[in-house]
């Protein structure tokens, strides 16, 4: 059965369907389908992950799956969390960010630098679904004061990962998805999916 990937993201779609891979679903990326991109206005991850996931259920007629993460960094309060893809601007590129997250950490001291990634997946069957499947995932780290690696998307350059002693961007997809919030959510979520009703 087909099921909507409500993100026009290409990185995090790379990985969702890495991931989703042994499901053996029909995953279709929204950005094939047109879905105008959903405003986010929601103030958690939960709600604009629903935000994202209803709009493209609603465009398709088809079950949706939506993605909303971010990087929440303690020397900062949690910023830049639910605005991470556009902590430099609306238009911000991935560099951007992460030059604004140095900029903004420049006197932090490195054993100041704690920071961690959060994933939230939901699923709905429908655009009016009132149970959705809501799954979460965290992952601990580090922000550099330089990137380092080509690897992933986002912060993954700036983002130290101490049980694998080099950064984010240095893993292999395989690495990143045994240890990351993404990985952690998206297996919650397929726990789930078993037990859920589909339609
Ligand atoms: P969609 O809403 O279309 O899915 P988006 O990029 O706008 O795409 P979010 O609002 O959820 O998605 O923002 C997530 C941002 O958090 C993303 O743009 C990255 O900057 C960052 N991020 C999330 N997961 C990441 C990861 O695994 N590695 C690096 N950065 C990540």
């Amino acid at each position: 059965s087909k099921i909507v990937l409500a993100s026009g993201n290409i990185g995090k779609l790379r990985e969702l369907s890495q991931i989703l891979g042994p499901l053996g679903l029909e995953i279709i990326p929204q950005t094939d389908l047109n879905v105008p991109e959903a405003e986010e206005t929601g103030l958690s991850f939960v709600e604009n992950a629903i935000i994202k996931a209803r709009n493209a259920s609603l465009f398709t007629g088809l079950p949706a799956i939506a993605d909303d993460s971010g990087i929440e960094v303690d020397a900062l309060h949690g910023a830049p969390g639910i605005y991470s893809s556009r902590y430099a601007g609306p238009e911000a590129s991935d560099t951007d960010n992460i030059q604004a997250l140095l900029d903004a950490m420049k006197d932090i001291p490195e054993t100041e630098r704690t920071a961690r990634f959060q994933c939230v997946v939901v699923f709905i069957r429908h655009a009016k679904d009132p149970t959705p499947l809501i799954c979460q995932g965290d992952w601990q780290g580090q922000i550099l004061q330089l990137p380092l690696g080509d690897g992933g998307f986002g912060y993954d350059p700036v983002f130290w990962v101490a049980e694998t002693d080099c950064t984010a961007a240095e893993l292999s997809p395989e690495q990143k998805h045994a240890i990351s919030h993404r990985g952690k959510a998206m297996r919650r979520f397929m726990e789930e999916f078993k037990y859920t009703r589909h339609l």
